[in-house]
């Protein structure tokens, strides 16, 4: 045991009415709806970078925190996997997540960090026989060393491109070894900043064949997870090429790996992209590569992904509808890919963040599901689409029918629709009486 979260125990379900500083309002993870319980539905992760790697920094100043485990050495690693144990038990959060940079030092050679990720992730492994927290996924940290500034997979180097290769590999590996139910591939260097000096058919091509080695790897070591990689449209690179849900798509489409590999859907990123969250994981459900979640918002005034925790349970109940109708979210889950504040220096912030976002999550949830059990709202979309339905509708989708048909059907029975309401404020009078 540390001394860093003195004074501090383990978060309860207290119901909306407690005063208490520190105390879940609504996740109660045992409670059940529609048939799954809480936990089960939300999956919640913490993410160990930015709770744990991050030290406060801004584009105009440095860290802010002051942690005991801010060092270069593996022994300040092993106290922040200490902490960052205690942190998920203080919670009661089932899953966490990592890139291998955040969870040890970086090494001289690729050998050595990952040398340095294998030790921690057997202290992991020790401590997960005792907690009952699990991996939720692994990621390599592919941005932040120098050697990546032009990219990884899509380097115009090669050699950049197997240092890459030889990283994701092991924490590919030990992200199995770990039991992680995911593996993400989040790629922001995987872009340009200038097209001048850049091939994008060359750079995406590298781009496939590297996911389809990360594949072929994962396969070969019984790695029955999901594969994911995270949409992003700029930042740090000022356009990448996972631009978003349906590029994603695209892209793998083209390469043949739709079916390999699914996506990983963060709020902000969505925002960054021009669309909504709920947006997003409309378009991943019906493509059926909804795979997991980062919850963590923008502010909308800076226009920069800042990563905060969620704080609109109204937003959320949308995107748990989108969630719910696609079935859930399977082995993926809600991983907060936030950070407190930079002025929020205390170890107490680290928990007000996590237990407001998981509130919120839980917010959500009930009213989603609650719209959802009333049927009101589904039945008025129906309604709408209800032509479809018909025997004219099906033969039109069916491919029964040609333009030629059509014309003459029109012709001959003197069609001239009319408009109907789009009805829109009722449907977001009928969300709101359950969020
Ligand atoms: C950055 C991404 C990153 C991924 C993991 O914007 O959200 O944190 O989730 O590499
Ligand atoms: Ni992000
Ligand atoms: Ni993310």
């Amino acid at each position: 045991m540390t001394d860093f979260f003195k004074g501090i125990s383990p978060v309860k379900f207290e119901g909306p009415q407690s005063t208490s500083e520190l105390a879940y309002r609504h996740y109660n993870k045992d409670e059940k709806i529609l048939g799954k319980t809480m936990e089960e539905h939300i999956r919640p992760a913490v993410a160990y970078w930015h709770s744990f790697a991050w030290e406060g920094g801004d584009p105009f100043g440095g860290r802010t925190f002051d942690r005991p485990w801010f060092g270069p050495s593996m022994e300040h690693a092993k106290i922040k996997a200490d902490v960052a144990f205690e942190l998920f038990d203080l919670l009661d959060v089932p899953f966490f997540c990592f890139h291998d940079r955040d969870i040890a030092p970086e090494g001289e050679t690729l050998a050595e960090s990952n040398r340095n990720v294998r030790g921690i992730a057997e202290i992991f492994a020790r401590k997960m026989e005792t907690s009952r927290t699990k991996l939720l996924w692994g990621t390599a940290n592919l941005f932040s060393n120098r050697r990546f500034m032009s990219g990884a997979a899509t380097n115009p180097d090669p050699d950049v491109f197997a240092y890459a290769a030889g990283q994701v590999k092991n924490v590919l590996e030990v992200t199995h070894e770990l039991g992680g139910q995911n593996y993400v591939l989040w790629g922001g260097r995987e872009g340009y900043e200038t097209l001048l000096n850049t091939k994008i058919k060359q750079e995406q091509d590298q781009a496939a064949r590297f996911l389809t080695m990360v594949i072929e790897h994962a396969k070969k070591i019984g790695f029955t997870g999901q594969i994911l990689i995270e949409p992003k449209p700029q930042e740090p690179a000022k356009h990448q090429y996972d631009y978003d849900v349906a590029t994603v798509y695209g892209f793998l489409k083209t390469y043949g790996l739709e079916k390999e590999v699914k996506v990983n859907i963060e709020v902000g990123h969505a925002f960054l992209a021009g669309h909504s969250f709920e947006h997003e994981l409309a378009v991943a459900g019906g493509l059926g590569i909804l795979g997991s979640v980062d919850a963590n918002r923008n502010d909308l005034q800076s226009g920069w992904d800042t990563d905060q925790f969620p704080n609109n349970p109204g937003e959320m109940a949308l995107a748990f509808y989108q969630i719910l109708k696609a079935g859930g979210l399977g082995k993926g889950g809600f991983n907060f890919d936030a950070k407190v504040r930079r002025q929020s220096i205390d170890p107490a912030d680290l928990l007000h963040g996590h237990v407001g976002g998981l509130d919120i999550l839980a917010r959500g949830l009930k009213g989603a599901a609650a719209l959802i059990e009333d049927g009101t709202y589904d039945k008025v979309v129906d309604a709408r689409y209800a032509g479809w339905q018909g025997e004219e509708g099906k033969a039109i989708l069916a491919g029964k029918r040609t333009l030629a048909d059509l014309a003459a059907r029109v012709e001959k029975e003197g069609i001239n629709p009319e408009p109907k309401s789009g009805q829109q404020e009722y449907l977001e009078n009928i969300v709101n009486r359950f969020v």
